[in-house]
């Protein structure tokens, strides 16, 4: 499938997993700034990016409140202006990372980035709206719309969550105004939560008695209550409940997996973060997690923001050695070395670990390899490529069970299979893209 239009900028500057509808990742090199700049700052999204016409363009306020609002852009503006810089990262990020594989976007590393938003409080919005009792949470709409009969998506918060003083309506990101990629004109900012409550492109505002229960509530976004072993059937009511806040995680930037060092001392550094929480240390090792050191944190800082560090390190020897990197935040709550299991590979945030030969005579980092694209048979052509490219079917490792499902599930949302092809599109997917 060939790329879609991306400038090239954006194209030498981020991974594109999919092109259409855009969803755009960080290479690690990302983790080297504090500030991750626009054109480096991940990208995500469900459906299609909406055209917006600034000067018709309109937030409603309404639901369980005395007085529902209409707002233009200028009168958000005149609220005040509040800044923060904080991590936005992705539910999905690591997803890749599962075993057995999961279905979806396959998200290394690099779906989070940490910007500076600024925007009006959305409790001042709420405030002058006046929110009734009665109120449990607050539903946010975008101005992107489905496909055919993909659901729309919409998310709602919590009360609190809604009206903490640091959840903004952001107009802006590093200084300007958003882009189309990340909600122009107007975002929710929850910060500390993944990003699946950050709705794009705000046009409506809704209180509601409970929680929404469209598809991206009740559907999409929901986490087991406690651990299960892989493949457990979960009840989304009673065993699961929505993604919230992010938890410690720390990347390794550099070196990266496979790199040969030449010998002599070596800086390890990345980034850490913790959801709602400071991150309070950063401890590197360098022989397989038998002892760890304090790594150095950057003096870039803010509530919500992530951390960068750096550990030096001779290397004892020519080797082969496992370095790790493990972030605790200020409530002690630190990285796992085993991932819990949960149906949709959200919250990825195992302890990384990056393979390195050292005393090499040859340093330098292993080729980075792109596999080609098969070429799609027709029947795949017209149910698959109306609504996305075939780069985000070539992503998956799937099963061949794996695969019906997807297939069910497209089916739902839109896709015409016709029941004499789809099993030689089934085959197609597993022998391309299976496991
Ligand atoms: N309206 C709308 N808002 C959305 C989405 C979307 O598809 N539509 N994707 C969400 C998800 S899952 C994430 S991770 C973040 C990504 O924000 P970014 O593209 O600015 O990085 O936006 C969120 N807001
Ligand atoms: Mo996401």
């Amino acid at each position: 499938m060939p790329a879609m239009a991306l400038p090239a900028q954006d194209k030498a500057r981020l991974t594109v997993r999919s092109a259409r509808p855009e969803d755009f990742e960080m290479p690690l090199e990302g983790f080297a700034t504090w500030i991750t700049p626009v054109d480096r700052f991940f990208v995500r999204t469900h459906l299609y990016n909406p055209a917006v016409d600034t000067a018709a363009w309109r937030l409603e306020v309404r639901g369980l409140v005395g007085a529902p609002l209409t707002l233009d852009l200028a009168a958000l503006k005149a609220l005040p202006r509040v800044e923060l810089a904080g991590v936005l990262e992705c539910a999905g990020n690591g997803r890749s990372f599962y075993q057995p594989g999961i279905p979806g976007m396959q998200w290394k590393y690099g779906a989070v980035g940490n910007a500076r938003w600024a925007g009006a409080r959305l409790a001042d919005v709420l405030k002058k709206a006046g929110v009734k009792t009665g109120a449990v949470e607050v539903l946010f709409d975008g101005a992107d719309v489905p496909i055919g009969t993909m659901p729309d998506f919409r998310r709602s918060l919590p009360l609190a969550k809604a009206l903490h003083p640091d959840t903004l309506l952001a107009y802006e990101m590093n200084g300007a105004p958003l882009t189309p990629s990340h909600g122009f004109p107007l975002r929710l900012v929850a910060p500390g939560w993944a990003g699946d409550s950050w709705v794009k492109w705000v046009t409506g505002i809704e209180v509601l008695d409970r929680e929404y229960d469209g598809f991206f509530m009740k559907g999409a976004y929901r986490y087991p209550v406690r651990p299960v072993a892989p493949g457990t059937a979960l009840d989304p009511a009673a065993d699961m409940r929505p993604v919230t806040a992010l938890r410690p995680k720390s990347v390794i930037a550099s070196p990266v997996e496979g790199e040969a060092l030449p010998s002599g001392p070596v800086t390890i550094r990345g980034a850490a973060w913790s959801g709602e929480h400071p991150v309070a240390k950063v401890e590197v090792s360098a022989d397989s997690g038998r002892t760890w050191k304090p790594a150095r944190l950057g003096a870039e800082r803010a509530p919500y923001a992530w951390r960068l560090w750096e550990s030096e390190w001779t290397p004892p020897g020519a080797a082969s050695y496992v370095l790790m990197a493990r972030a605790t935040d200020a409530r002690g709550e630190t990285q796992p070395f085993v991932q819990d299991w949960n149906p949709s590979g959200y919250l990825w945030n195992v302890v990384p670990q990056v393979r390195v030969e050292a005393g090499s005579a040859k340093p330098g980092r292993p080729p980075e390899t792109a596999s080609a694209i098969p070429e799609f048979p027709p029947q795949a052509k017209s149910a698959c490529l109306g609504c996305h490219g075939t780069d985000m079917i070539a992503g998956q490792r799937l099963t061949r069970a794996q695969w019906e499902r997807e297939l069910d599930k497209m089916g739902r949302w839109g896709a015409v299979v016709k029941p004499e092809d789809r099993s030689g599109l089934l085959d197609f997917l597993v022998r391309s893209f299976g496991r």
